[in-house]
């Protein structure tokens, strides 16, 4: 059963269900559809996803968007290990996490602290401090979040990968590129462990993007 992933390598988003696939030993295709030259906005992307985003997952037939929907779909149809906590409470914990990154964590860490940060200045620009500093602010507060969770050597749900690493993996990385992200990360020691004993997991590693 085939399975097509469309989404460029360097999207949070698409390498959280990639690191979905990697952590099932899943076989799949990455079908690059690179948003920074528009090709979400194509008229044979919008097909696949009204609001023009990245990834869409296409399974035997079956097309479905929404990174959430498409990581829990992963995880319950394909074998291997499962990616869910079978304990009520530490799955509504990493429900929360999932829907904390999607509401909040994304647009402060990538889309605010790392566009500000790292790729204004990377093309020339200068970072617009007032924009930086609101990231920040919620970037703190989806870290304190995150702090508690992250103690003991596990990880953020229990003492298997959830969808909760898999979602916070390629965000982290990105504000971790950044010098504010990093001062960010030595204040929340327990985050900054956690994202050091994950770094080197093999579908981290194989999905971890080249920039540059
Ligand atoms: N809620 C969506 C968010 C997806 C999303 O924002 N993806 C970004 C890339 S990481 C995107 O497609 N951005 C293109 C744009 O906003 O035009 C999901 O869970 O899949």
């Amino acid at each position: 059963m085939a399975i097509i992933l469309h989404g460029p390598a360097y999207s949070t988003y698409t390498r959280t269900a990639r690191l979905v696939l990697e952590e099932k030993g899943a076989a799949y295709a990455l079908a690059e559809v690179d948003l920074l030259k528009g090709e979400t906005q194509a008229p044979a992307h919008l097909a696949r996803h009204p609001f023009g985003k990245v990834p869409v997952l296409e399974h035997d037939g079956f097309t479905l968007f929404e990174t959430f929907a498409i990581a829990r779909y992963l995880d319950e149809v394909l074998p291997g290990p499962r990616l869910q906590p079978g304990d009520t409470r530490r799955r509504a914990r990493m429900t929360q996490i999932c829907g904390v990154l999607d509401s909040y964590g994304y647009g402060a860490m990538v889309g605010k602290v790392f566009w500000q940060a790292a790729i204004v200045p990377m093309q020339g620009g200068t970072p617009d401090a007032a924009v930086l500093a609101d990231g920040l602010a919620v970037a703190g507060k989806v870290l304190d979040v995150l702090e508690g969770l992250a103690e003991g050597d596990g990880f953020l749900c229990g003492p298997e990968i959830s969808l909760a690493d898999l979602f916070l993996v390629p965000i982290l990385e990105y504000f971790a590129m950044t010098e504010p992200g990093r001062a960010a990360l030595g204040s929340h020691r327990a985050i900054g462990g956690w994202a050091g004993r994950i770094g080197s997991r093999a579908s981290v590693v194989a999905t971890r993007p080249k920039l540059g």
